[in-house]
């Protein structure tokens, strides 16, 4: 690979463009379990790029499917016209979603599987004759992607501060405490009381205002908190009781992530809507997807005036070549059992890393499924960077992890053996002591 001469024009997304630019380190090259950089380093992949590569990088079976169907038809509308690939990947979905939910809506990413997600929630209330139904419910410590319904549902101050936010939005509290939880394996048992504060809403606002309660089943991106057990039946139970449709947002969690198809199917609560996107494709060519209940579609599609139903969609909804790396995706996830792989690896995987609490400042390790977070303290004055040394260290050592201020995120492809798992520890062991 060439290595660019000039690494000013590209605007990095969330980055500190300063100092990468400063300090450049780039890959350009991925096979299975590893990146290589320009200079033939290997570098392990304990993230699956960015969550997303969950079968590993460059499959055959994707890799052939991307190819052969750009040679037959690189692009073709889905607005009001169509081609076969967006069906079979459709139907293939429903498949693996929860029971009732059998319609797919294709986004091209998680942010606008949001904005889908909400916007369908709203079009169903209207349909149902709830159209006072507008207000939307998310949560503290939240990532819904970047878009406006996204941003404003989401929990995350640095996200939200700089931008006008939708009106008629409120948050549940998020659901980490560190004194009754710290150093848990899968769920916490301490928190499912905190799903009640659904209930104050709903007698805040009125029942008749709330359209939709958006959450991660778990959460990813601000540090991977499992929910506590009995969190996510009781938001069920509560939104379920209230006409409010209940949105788990997939896309770190599914295909495979917490041990079954989707999160929803490991913790046993079906929700009315799932976004997915990342695993959808392995990362490969970029595609979104809202799962949607048959009860939502059929309320919208059925009660609308003959002619369009949903005034929404993307001119790459159901793009040929996403479509095609999904169903070549879906194909290698059940030849390979990826979706049992997490579950089958899980108790191994939580022995690694908590086998790390001896490190020096480390002050929570969380773990589910086959993801898990370490986090640091921050150093005195300066959040954020601990994390980033422990991220620099790691990646000149020869192992990508994600660092959020001073948690370290890690969600290794989910065809990594226990030997990955053994290097994946055993270089942020080293890197850890180095950097205290
Ligand atoms: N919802 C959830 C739960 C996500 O995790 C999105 C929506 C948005 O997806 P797109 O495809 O628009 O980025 C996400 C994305 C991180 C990290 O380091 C996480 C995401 C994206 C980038 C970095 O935790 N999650
Ligand atoms: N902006 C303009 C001017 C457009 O014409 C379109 C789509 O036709 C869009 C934005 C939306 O693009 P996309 O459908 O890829 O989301």
């Amino acid at each position: 690979m060439t290595i660019p001469n000039d690494l000013s024009a590209f605007w990095m997304p969330f980055t500190d463009n300063r100092g990468f630019k400063a300090e450049p380190r780039l890959l350009a090259r991925a096979k299975d379990m590893s990146y290589w950089t320009p200079d033939g380093r290997e570098v392990l992949d304990g993230t699956a790029g960015l969550w997303c590569v969950n079968a590993g990088h460059a499959r055959p079976k994707i890799v052939e499917a991307i190819r052969a169907q750009a040679e037959v038809m690189d692009f073709a509308p889905t607005f009001q016209l169509a081609h076969p690939l967006p069906f079979q990947l459709a139907t293939r979905l429903a498949a693996i979603l929860p029971e009732g939910l059998d319609h797919v809506f294709f986004t091209n990413s998680g942010s606008e599987s949001v904005d889908s997600a909400l916007k369908i929630a709203l079009a169903y209330q209207r349909a149902i004759g709830q159209g006072s139904r507008t207000r939307l419910i998310g949560r503290a410590r939240a990532y819904h992607g970047v878009n406006f319904g996204g941003v404003s549902v989401g929990g995350i101050v640095g996200n939200r501060r700089h931008y006008l936010t939708l009106p008629g939005v409120d948050h549940l509290p998020h659901t980490y405490n560190h004194a009754e939880q710290a150093f848990t394996r899968g769920q916490p048992a301490w928190g499912g009381h905190l799903a009640d504060a659904l209930e104050d809403l709903v007698n805040l606002h009125g029942a008749e205002t709330i359209a939709a309660v958006i959450v991660e089943p778990m959460a990813g991106s601000t540090g991977v908190l499992p929910p506590p057990v009995g969190y996510l039946e009781r938001l069920r139970e509560i939104t379920r009781r209230h006409g409010i449709l209940l949105i788990f947002d997939e896309v770190i969690t599914g295909f495979g992530r917490l041990g079954a198809p989707f999160a929803a199917q490991a913790f046993g609560v079906t929700p009315d809507l799932i976004t997915a996107a990342k695993g959808l494709t392995n990362g490969a060519v970029p595609m979104g997807a809202v799962g949607v209940a048959n009860f939502v579609h059929d309320a919208v599609v059925d009660n609308a005036p003959a002619g369009i139903e949903l005034f929404h969609g993307y001119t790459y909804s159901g793009h040929p070549l996403a479509a095609a790396a999904g169903i070549a995706t879906l194909d290698t996830y059940a030849e390979e059992g990826l979706f049992e792989r997490g579950a089958e690896i899980a108790p191994y995987w939580a022995d690694a890393v908590h086998g790390l609490q001896d490190l020096p400042h480390v002050i929570d390790i969380r773990s589910c499924g086959f993801v898990a977070a370490i986090e640091f303290a921050p150093r005195d004055g300066a959040v954020g960077a601990r994390g980033k040394a422990v991220f620099h260290g790691c990646f000149d050592a020869g192992l990508l992890v994600r660092a959020t201020a001073d948690t370290i995120a890690l969600s290794p492809p989910l065809i990594a053996t226990r030997t990955h798992v053994d290097r994946i520890v055993d270089v942020i062991r080293n890197v850890a002591k180095g950097v205290a």
